[in-house]
């Protein structure tokens, strides 16, 4: 017979679905596996190769897991709220609802088509209202908190988009040709900042890949510094700093604030007013790219005014700069220009001094010396010295110092901002806050509240979100007053920061979870997707789960407890896969053309899962005759029948390489190396097949191993081998240790960690016996002779090592 994938997989994707095959387990004897994907965002281009390759990964580990005895909580859902379903609706009229349900759908149908064993009962919708009244909730509960709050804010404001960026989507955005500008507005803001310190500190716990852990510290960005007072003349009044350096205080020459400072006009004498008046308006207009960037041409002014530098006593010039950012430290900072390039370049363009306090290799004022590993010179006055300190010493001798002088206090600093939550959107959840004439806010009673139905989807030019026009639903009163409701909605964030939960419970009408469920399934013990979500989404769910866990939903302290990335799978063209480039592959094409079983092993076949790799139409070729292999061990012959399989006797050698495969396929399925756990399939299938293997437990043993990959031939091959009901609910089959070993092995010969020879010995040889081989060696004696053995180092199986004098 002959291997016709199509109707095979259809007709297992039927059988699945009318069975439940796939349904979660509802009994909590069992231990638990929860593994998740990254929902997709249903776009209108559709699913392309790459996103399934997560996808297929997470499901061979769901598979896999079932087969050795889990309760497995395998989900998917919709991430649907946000821009493009807008933007496509601002263009044609087209409510979002009906392009998110339209792509839903047929997302929903490639997912099918490819065989993953989701429990479809459990699907989940960021934009259901049944979903959002808990997303509404958890909003409250942030506003009761304090965690929440309205603030006016210099924004990101997306020119074209006419909305408000978060700090984290500002690069990408520019770097896709949009403008960013900063303005003011009144925006909803939440205060990630409070839980700075956990987010931080709970990393280190994680079994997350180390690029990614990293990529969190330098978001949050925690320093630990001093705010110095410099006494300015004149005023009676301080100027606070914060400097990470204090250790170079005695080369500090000048120093700059923020134009924003509230300090920065008042510092202006009456000579330089106008000027300083101007750079500020100046500044205003630039970004937080434009001033912190790279740019080489420092720009500033000078106030008029001096500070005393506590540790000289001299006076310092302070300027006004826009490479100051107010929004970090205390807005304005004491200059080093021989050790910070940033003060150098300013100091170098407006002719400062610049002082050595840190021991250089060269003039300082040819180029700056930045860095921490030299030691502090011209650091004494008649208080203190810290001169020939290394860093940390002369750090907290001179924070010491000047916190006993009252004018300095040590303080961490995090770069991480509060999140900036409102967007000026319709697609999106309402924030569910109500505005009374007085001022006051009050919290929506009735949650969901849902979005009503608008003409236009357009936000206006003032920057309000089209919510605004709809005055039926804008305006209301109650008890205690009237009011207008909250027009901004949620960034496309908030619904992918809690789904996790959602899929454990997700029909609950009551609560958010089910607290006994919550307890059995958290946390997700494997979580996929990929690497461009390490600071945004990832940093997001922690901190509101951090919260959730305050109020007592959950039960765990950090939602995933190991994250996987999968590396990219770019064009044939070695290029990222995009519209633009047109070299998008779409899955619905190739999985036509070779089939879910054969895209999924490829996919997996392409190269270690964490890797960047190209697609390539021909690798797959070679998985569709491998999968031709694995039918014929069933079914040999094209037009004959069904193989009998015997219990026949196999040869030693067949039967080790069996108990090899299963093995090796144990441990790298665990460990997500997909693509050598295939290779040692095939290298036991073509065994099989040169042997005309026709013993049953081979071959049945085989099918199994490769069911969590291709799940509807090894279906298919199951039944035809005699058997009722689903391979899934087999268990993965097992071997016995003796057998999955090399019978025979190579052992180097090391003298003084050189190779000198090598024999071979059957597996298990004991030690003694293999120096006594190993000594005796030919090409291993000369390097003995006339020298005393002063130890023997054994690896069992693999290596002896003479060390000799
Ligand atoms: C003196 C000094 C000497 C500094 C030196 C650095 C090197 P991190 O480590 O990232 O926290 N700084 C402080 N506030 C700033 C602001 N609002 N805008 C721009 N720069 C600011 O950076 C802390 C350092 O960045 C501080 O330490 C300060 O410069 C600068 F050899 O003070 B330092």
């Amino acid at each position: 017979m002959r291997y016709e994938f199509s109707a095979i997989e259809k007709k297992w994707q039927a059988i699945w679905q009318e069975n439940g095959t796939f349904r979660t387990g509802e009994s909590t004897e069992k231990p638990k596996y929860y593994v998740l994907d990254m929902f997709p965002y249903p776009s209108g281009s559709g699913l392309h190769v790459g996103h399934l390759e997560g996808y297929t990964a997470s499901d061979i580990i769901a598979r896999f897991k079932r087969s050795r005895g889990f309760n497995v909580l395998h989900p998917m859902g919709w991430d649907a709220f946000g821009l493009p379903a807008e933007q496509y609706a601002i263009k044609t009229g087209t409510h979002p609802k009906i392009t998110t349900e339209n792509n839903i759908r047929s997302f929903r149908e490639t997912l099918q088509a490819m065989g993953f064993s989701y429990d479809w009962s459990k699907e989940v919708n960021t934009t259901d209202p049944a979903y959002f009244k808990w997303t509404q909730w958890i909003f409250l509960r942030l506003y009761e908190m304090g965690l929440a709050y309205m603030s006016d804010v210099d924004v990101n404001w997306c020119e074209e988009l006419k909305t408000v960026l978060a700090n984290e989507e500002v690069d990408e955005k520019i770097a896709d040709g949009y403008t960013v500008v900063r303005k003011p507005l009144r925006q909803w803001v939440l205060k990630i900042t409070a839980y700075a310190e956990r987010l931080l500190a709970d990393l280190d716990e994680l079994e997350w890949p180390e690029n990614v852990k990293q990529m969190q510290r330098n978001w949050i960005g925690r320093s630990e510094g001093v705010e110095i007072d410099f006494e300015l003349r004149c005023h009676g009044k301080n100027l606070r700093v914060y400097t990470t350096r204090p250790d170079t205080l005695f080369g500090a020459t000048y120093l700059v604030v923020s134009p924003e400072h509230p300090l920065a006009e008042k510092l202006a004498t009456a000579d330089n007013l106008k000027e300083v008046k101007a750079y500020i308006s100046r500044a205003k207009l630039k970004t937080e790219l434009e001033r912190t960037g790279l740019q080489k041409d420092k720009t500033g002014v000078f106030t008029g005014s001096y500070a005393i530098n506590p540790a000289t006593g001299n006076p310092l010039p302070v300027w006004i700069s826009d490479f100051v950012l107010i929004s970090y430290g205390t807005g304005a900072i004491m200059s080093v220009p021989a050790h910070d390039s940033r003060d150098w370049e300013f100091a170098k363009k407006f002719n400062l001094p610049i002082i050595e306090v840190i021991k250089s290799p060269h003039d300082v004022n040819e180029a700056v010396f930045e860095g921490k590993e030299s030691v502090p010179v011209n650091s004494s006055n008649s208080e203190i010295t810290i001169d020939g300190l290394a860093f940390r010493e002369a750090f907290d001798t001179m924070a010491s110092w000047l916190e006993k002088k009252g004018v300095g206090k040590r303080t961490i600093n995090y770069k991480l901002r509060d999140w900036i939550f409102s967007r000026q959107r319709y697609w999106g959840e309402p924030i569910p806050i109500k505005h009374y004439e007085d001022g006051t806010l009050r919290t929506e009673t009735s949650l969901p509240l849902t979005l009503p139905d608008v003409e236009a989807y357009q936000p206006s030019e003032t920057g309000e979100s089209p919510l605004a026009t709809i005055h039926d639903w804008l305006y209301g009163s109650d008890e205690f007053g009237s009011f207008r409701r909250e027009t901004n909605t949620m960034p496309q964030w908030a619904g992918s920061c809690w789904y996790y939960l959602r899929f454990i419970d997700p029909e609950n009408s009551e609560r958010l979870i089910d607290p006994e469920r919550e307890k059995y399934w958290m946390n997700v013990d494997l979580y996929i997707g990929g690497a461009e979500h390490a600071v945004l989404h990832l940093l997001y769910a922690r901190f509101w789960h951090k919260v959730l866990f305050d109020l007592n939903v959950v039960s765990t302290v950090e939602p995933f407890r190991k994250l996987f990335n999968q590396g990219m799978i770019l064009g044939e063209d070695n290029e990222k896969m995009s519209k633009s480039r047109g070299n998008v592959i779409p899955a619905d094409h190739v999985l036509k053309t070779y089939g879910a079983d054969a895209v999924r092993l490829y996919e997996m076949f392409l190269g270690p899962l964490e890797q960047v790799k190209p697609w390539n139409t021909n690798g797959i070729e070679g998985i569709s005759r491998f999968l031709g292999k694995v039918w014929r061990l069933v079914y040999p012959e094209q037009e004959g029948n069904k193989a009998e399989l015997t219990d026949e006797t196999m040869p030693e050698e067949l039967l080790r390489r069996l108990h090899k495969t299963i093995r090796k396929v144990t441990e790298d399925t665990e460990a997500l190396k997909f693509n050598t756990a295939i290779a040692e399939m095939m290298v036991l299938v073509n065994e099989l097949q040169r042997n005309g293997c026709r013993n049953r437990t081979a071959v049945e043993s085989m099918i199994l191993l490769l069911a969590p990959y291709a799940p509807h031939i090894t279906e298919e091959l199951w039944q035809a081998t005699g058997h009722t009901g689903s391979i899934s609910n087999e268990p993965f089959p097992d071997y016995i240790a003796g057998l999955a070993t090399d019978s025979v092995v190579q052992i180097a010969v090391q003298v003084n960690g050189k190779l000198r020879g090598t024999f071979s010995t059957p597996a298990g040889t004991p030690q003694n016996s293999l120096i006594e081989t190993a000594r005796n060696v030919e090409s291993v004696m000369k390097f003995l002779e006339g020298k005393a053995i002063m130890r023997e180092i054994v690896v069992p199986d693999k290596l002896v090592n003479f060390a000799v004098k």
